[in-house]
Formats: C-alpha cells, structure tokens, sequence
C-alpha cells in the first residue's frame, strides 16, 4: 500500500471532493442560491466542506473494505439528501424539516404530483457515486488509506471542527439572530448549508418536545396583553350577518392574479369576476401559510393563528387546545361541518378536526365516486360541489360549513375534453396548465352558486371564498412575468403571494376592499359579521375595521403594511416597489418577529389550555 502512495488516492478525499462539488452545483443550478457580494459568495461556497469532513471522517475509525464500505455508503446517502431537497424545492421553493418526514400518510396522494417532479437526469447524481464503486471494485489497488495514523486523524477533525466553527461564527456576524430568528430557512441554508441547515433542524426538534412541559399560565398572560394593543372597534358590519349560516369556501391554490386577468383575450375567471361585483372583495389580501399547505390555510383561518415555521401544524400539534371558529360557533348554536372529498388521514384532517371543534367531517367516504369522475387529486370539483349540496340541505340550521377543492391542485392535469380554455404559451408547463384548470374551478363555483339559490341558502348565508395558498411558485418565475407583463422582483413575489378573498353578505352591495388584510383575519371578521363579541386570543382583526396599523405577516417573516413590504431583509415601498431605506421597516419587523413567536410559544407550549373559562 504504502510504497504506491505517490500514485494513489485516498477515497475519502475523493468522496469529499465529488460531493462538494456537486453540493455547489445543487445550490447553484437547484437551489438558485447567490451570495450578495464576493464574500458572502465565498461562504456558500466552503460551507458543504466541513459537515462533509465530519461525516466522512467517521471512516477513519474504521479499517480496510469496512472503511470503503463506509465511504460508499455516506457517498449514497448524502447524494439521496441533496436529491431529496431538490426535489422538495422544486414544488415548495422550500427545505425539509423533520416534522414533514413524518406526515407519511399525505404521501399515497403526493406520489402523483412526485412523478411530476423527478425528471430522469436526476439518477445523473448518482453518476459519481457508481464510478466511485466500479473503480473501487476493479481497480482497489489505486486507492489509499490516508490520511491515517493518530496524528493525522486528530489534525483530520481539529480541521473540521475549526471550520464548522469558523462558518457558523461567521453566519452570526454577517446576519445577526440568523439562528434565534430562523424565519427564513433560504437564509439559514444560504449560511450554513443545506447539511448544517439539517443538524440544525434537529436541534429545534429536540426543543419542540421540551416546550410543553415548560410552558405555564404567565407566558399566556404576557401573550393576551400584546393581544389588547390588536383589538379592532366594531363598526358599520358588525352583526350584519346576525343568525346566517357560513360558507366557507378553501379554493385550492388559487392566487389573485388570476382575477380580472385575460388570457388570449378571455376572461380565466369570468363568474368570480362578476360574482366580487355583488361581494366584498378584498385585493390586498395575503396566505400566510408554511408547509402545511392546505392544513395551514384552514388553521390560519379559523384559530387567527400563524402556522408553524416547521411542519404542518395539523400533524405536529392535533391534541393541543384551540379556540377555533367552528367551536365559538357551535356554543352560539350553530352546527359544523368541513366537506373535502379527499381521504379523511390526510393532513391528519379526522384528528384536528376534533380539536377544532368539528360536529360532522364528509370525507371521501360521504361522496359517490365512480373512477371516471376523478381529476387530478381525486372528485372532480363539478361533482364534489354538486354532491355537496344535497350535505347542505341536510345539515341543521344554521350552520357553519367549510367545502375545499381539489381540482386546481398541483399538477394542474386536466382531461381534454372537460377543458373550456386553451393552455397559456409559455415555458413553464405548469403555468400553462394552471390557466385551464383555474377556469374549470371557476365554472365548479358558478355551479355551486347556482345551487345554492336554487336550495335557498343563498340569502340566508354569508359565503367567503379564499385562495389556500400560492399554486405556482418562484420556480416559474420567468413564465409568470411573461404573463404579467413585468419582472418578478423579491417584491413582486410578495405580491403574488396574495389570494382572492371574496365574502358575500346577503342584502349587501358589492364593493372592493384595498386594505391589508391575510388569513388569520377571518376568525374574527367571520365572528364580527355574525355579532359574536369576544376575545378570543388571535394575531388578526376583522378585515371591515380601517386604520393605518394593519400588517400582514408572512410565515418567512417577510410583511406588508399599507406603507411597505419587507421581504429578503429589504423595505421596499408599497406604492412604487422601490427600495427604501431599512428604517422605515425597523418597528414593524420587530413587531412581526415578536407576533411570529408569539403564536409559536402558543402551539409549541399548547399556552390555550391555560384559559379560564370565562374567556369568550
Ligand atoms: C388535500 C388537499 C390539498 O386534501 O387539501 O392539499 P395541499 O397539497 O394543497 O396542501
Ligand atoms: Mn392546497
């Protein structure tokens, strides 16, 4: 072995190397990730390095072919990582966090939308891991055993862990609180690496499982005096609503843009556009979700809550105490319901449905589906809304129910024949389905509507109608500003990030509602309506209520008030998208940080339990 050394090379060098490199080609090519200047570049650049050595190193307290065994194998597994990243950031522009490994029972339905995602050059990452074990099968006597030896093994680590050291005190010094404040995932692997990030990541974890069992009554407390500052004055709409039933209507990724929008000079959405003419329409109206997607939407909605940072929060905290909508409603006399055709297990919906109070769930099981009425994801929207109706007309009086969509769910399939609009023309294939399948759900609401008038529900409920979340990410971000006309900046994607939210009140002119308004508004806007006085704890405030301290904050930490939006550690001004100075978001950025933590501390220390009695 030794005599050859010159002419050797060590496989755990080799390993490092191949796998640096292509982590850097990851972050470049999947991730998109770019440094601000010279410096912070230089950092993406090194930061795989040390984690790498870490691993990699472990080979070193083992022997001969155990020791290429090792080598192959973590070669194997961090190369299934990245991959796995990539994939998951290909849809969601976002990172793996261990609470989503454990949402298995979402995965039966996500197979569909994967088989969209993986592209057959990705088995092309595996290329140098195969080279690396033929070359190691035919040709061992090329490869050494360095470094080895005592000494060159402590130097080995001494190394690793200076340079782990090295990033992460760089990390903190070119972003302050990256790891108190870790909002924005994008930022913390942009410092630390896609590896870093994950050990990271099982830190948090580790402190999740702790939270609970250290929460008491007095972080409640502390919570509802920031609440009080929140509270909106009722005005002209409370109670406008008294004693009607509630329809809410979730429409799957449905994003504002599509409002009052041609393609090919026709309208995508030609019943919402004439149907905010007869209801409130608010256009400055955000999602706030995180990977909870869907589950998010509905959390958001009906606790006034924010989602969590990590995982679906319908997973991870089903059997804490809410006070969610259908629960303040059901003890003011109204009978609940959620309607989604999909399996009752996903998103944990027949688990946190009980939580938040739900008397009936109509799942998949409570809809008549023949294998030819399945799109996408599962009943077409036509006949889900249909045959949702005839639920309607049978649930006590009044109710509060809640249909979700389906059909306009990533990847946008729809069959030909169902098809009433061309595709869009451009280079995202995505973006080019989702323009028909928006329509398809528009003519599934007119449908509805319908229905709804003809079973007399229509004047005797307040129906909301929302977008769930974005459907076409940052990905598609060249298409998109072919079809809007205009570059998508950090800001523009902000702007995008709002959805429709459309709230018809019987006897009540339509009209269009600019201001700031997101999700978690819709608790108490739907208790205000109804003439529901309470204070329940929750971040929003009815969206009729004025006045110039609205905010909307995104799950990022990212905001927008009726001046600014901040996004990417930038203010940027509302009116013009110009960037403004960093001062004028100082106060509110703080005040959304400490919102952000606020309605964790209330999930992670299950802080509602605490509540007397006497609080609604
Ligand atoms: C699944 C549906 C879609 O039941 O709500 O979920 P999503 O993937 O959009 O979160
Ligand atoms: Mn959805």
């Amino acid at each position: 072995m030794r005599a050859g050394f010159h002419h050797s090379i060590s496989l755990l060098y080799l390993s490092l190397i191949l796998l640096w490199i292509k982590t850097y080609a990851v972050y470049k090519t999947g991730f998109m990730l770019k440094g601000d200047d010279w410096f912070q570049e230089i950092v993406l650049f090194l930061n795989p390095v040390s984690f790498l050595m870490l691993i990699l190193g472990i080979s070193l307290f083992f022997r001969g072919s155990l020791r290429t065994a090792y080598i192959l194998t973590a070669h194997f597994l961090l190369t299934g990582l990245l991959l796995a990243n990539l994939l998951f950031f290909r849809f969601f522009s976002d990172y793996l966090t261990i609470p989503l490994l454990f949402q298995t029972s979402n995965m039966n339905d996500l197979g569909s939308s994967m088989h969209e995602l993986i592209e057959y050059t990705d088995f092309l990452y595996f290329t140098d891991w195969a080279v690396l074990v033929l070359a190691v099968w035919f040709r061992p006597h090329r490869f050494s055993s360095y470094p080895s030896g005592q000494r060159m093994r402590r130097l080995y680590f001494l190394s690793a862990m200076g340079l782990t050291f090295l990033l992460f005190a760089l990390a903190e010094w070119e972003r302050p609180e990256l790891f108190t404040r870790a909002f924005d995932r994008n930022l913390l692997v942009k410092n630390i690496g896609t590896y870093h990030y994950h050990l990271y990541d099982v830190f948090l974890q580790s402190r999740v499982s702790a939270q609970k069992a250290m929460a008491n009554s007095g972080e409640l407390a502390e919570i509802q005096h920031y609440l009080k500052s929140k509270q909106s004055e009722n005005n002209e709409m409370f109670a406008a609503a008294k004693g009607k039933n509630v329809i809410l209507i979730s429409m799957e990724s449905a994003q504002s843009f599509v409002i009052n929008r041609k393609v090919n000079g026709e309208e995508i959405t030609p019943f919402l556009n004439r149907f905010l003419k007869e209801s409130f329409y608010f256009e400055n109206f955000y999602h706030q979700t995180g990977q909870g997607k869907t589950s998010d939407s509905e959390f958001i909605i009906e606790n006034s809550l924010y989602p969590l940072g990590r995982g679906a929060v319908f997973f991870t905290h089903a059997q804490n105490e809410y006070r969610a909508a259908p629960e303040i409603l059901k003890e003011h006399g109204y009978f609940t319901a959620s309607l989604h055709a999909n399996g009752k297990s996903f998103w944990n919906r027949e688990v946190m449905y009980q939580s938040l109070g739900y008397d009936r769930f109509y799942h998949q099981e409570d809809y008549r589906i023949a294998p030819g009425d399945t799109i996408n994801w599962g009943l077409n929207d036509k006949d889900f809304f249909h045959q949702s109706a005839v639920h309607l007309k049978e649930l006590p009086r009044p109710f509060y129910a809640k249909l979700i969509t389906l059909t306009n769910h990533f990847p946008f399939t729809l069959p030909e024949k169902v098809r009433t609009m061309d595709e869009y023309d451009s280079r995202s294939a995505t973006l080019n389905r989702y323009i028909p399948t928006v329509r398809y759900m528009d003519e599934a609401l007119e449908q509805f509507i319908k229905e709804l008038k003809q079973e007399g529900l229509y004047d005797k409920s307040i129906i909301i109608l929302y977008g769930d979340h974005y459907g076409i990410s940052e990905n598609h971000n060249a298409a998109m500003s072919q079809l809007m006309g205009k570059d998508i900046t950090p800001f523009e994607s902000i702007q995008l990030q709002r959805v429709p939210l459309i709230i018809h009140v019987p006897g009540k002119e339509g009209e269009v509602m600019s201001q700031v308004s997101g999700q978690i508004d819709v608790r108490p806007t739907i208790l205000h309506l109804l003439g529901i006085e309470s204070n329940e704890p929750g971040f929003g405030q009815d969206v009729f209520s004025k006045g110039n301290s609205r905010m909307t904050v995104l799950r990022d930490g990212s905001f927008i008030t009726e001046e600014t939006v901040y996004t990417k550690e930038t203010c940027y001004d509302k009116k013009t998208g110009k960037v403004t100075l960093p001062a004028s978001c100082e106060k509110e950025k703080e005040r959304a940080g400490r919102e952000l933590d606020y309605s964790d501390q209330i999930i992670y220390g299950d802080l509602l339990r605490f509540l007397d009695g006497d609080s609604n």
